[in-house]
């Protein structure tokens, strides 16, 4: 049978790098692409410090300008930022996506449902972590406007009620199947959590759904590498 992959079928599938710190919400959601795609073991992992804000410095901004974490570095030195990115990526490997969808209709409502989550939920728990708590520590956050900051939270309260009311209509966030907007709220709650946002409990789907989530094997698989003590690099 013909591979899909993208490399010669003669040689052993090539070795993908991602640099990431292992219990970052947005690195959360390519390694559980990862899991989901049973792409593991295809990936080195090289840690980049966020605390000690490695990265900001050179040698990361060269491999991702936005100084961002995840990137996926392929064997020709392209390097993906962006977890749509690198997810979409990821998803396309094996010419059968089932992250990201296969019709044009999927792609469109799978990809608009993601941005949407990263816009209402997750990238706003992100600006409240960085401007409304210690965030990332004196030495890396340089600038912090706490208002803008307690907004962004406010913000994301309001992105758990959308997601709640569209888990009311449909088992998934975009739709009958698990997909990236699924991992995309996946790394929001994972977030929430972190800043110690809780989701309220009226808030019944969203809730009831994000117990189903951490039943699947790619999310436990993403928990116990971002536990201390785990070997995850
Ligand atoms: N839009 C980016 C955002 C990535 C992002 O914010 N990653 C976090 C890691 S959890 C980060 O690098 N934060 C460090 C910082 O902003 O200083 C993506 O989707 O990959």
């Amino acid at each position: 049978m013909k591979s899909n992959l993208d490399h010669d079928d003669t040689t052993s599938p090539a070795m993908m790098t991602i640099y990431d710190w292992h219990t970052g919400p947005y690195p959360a959601r390519v390694r559980i692409a990862l899991a989901e795609k049973h792409l593991q073991a295809r990936i080195r992992f090289v840690s980049v410090n966020l605390w000690q804000g490695e990265h900001k410095q050179a040698a990361f901004l060269a491999k991702n300008y936005s100084g961002t974490l995840p990137v996926l570095e392929l064997d020709d030195g392209t390097c993906i930022a962006e977890c749509t990115a690198i997810t979409e990526y990821l998803d396309n490997l094996d010419g059968a996506p089932t992250l990201t969808g296969g019709t044009p209709r999927e792609k469109g409502v799978i990809h608009m449902m993601s941005k949407r989550a990263e816009l209402e939920l997750l990238d706003a728990i992100s600006v409240y972590f960085h401007h409304a708590t210690p965030g990332l520590g004196p030495n890396v956050e340089l600038y912090q406007n706490a208002e803008w900051g307690l907004r962004q939270r406010d913000k994301a309260l309001r992105g758990m009620h959308y997601f709640d009311s569209v888990l009311t209509r449909q088992p998934f966030v975009a739709g009958a199947t698990f997909t990236m907007a699924d991992i995309t709220v996946i790394g929001g709650l994972i977030f929430a959590a972190l800043v110690e946002l809780e989701v309220p409990a009226q808030y019944a789907a969203l809730n009831a759904w994000y117990t189903r989530m951490r039943e699947r094997s790619s999310v436990k698989h993403w928990v116990a590498m971002s536990e201390p003590g785990q070997a995850r690099d």
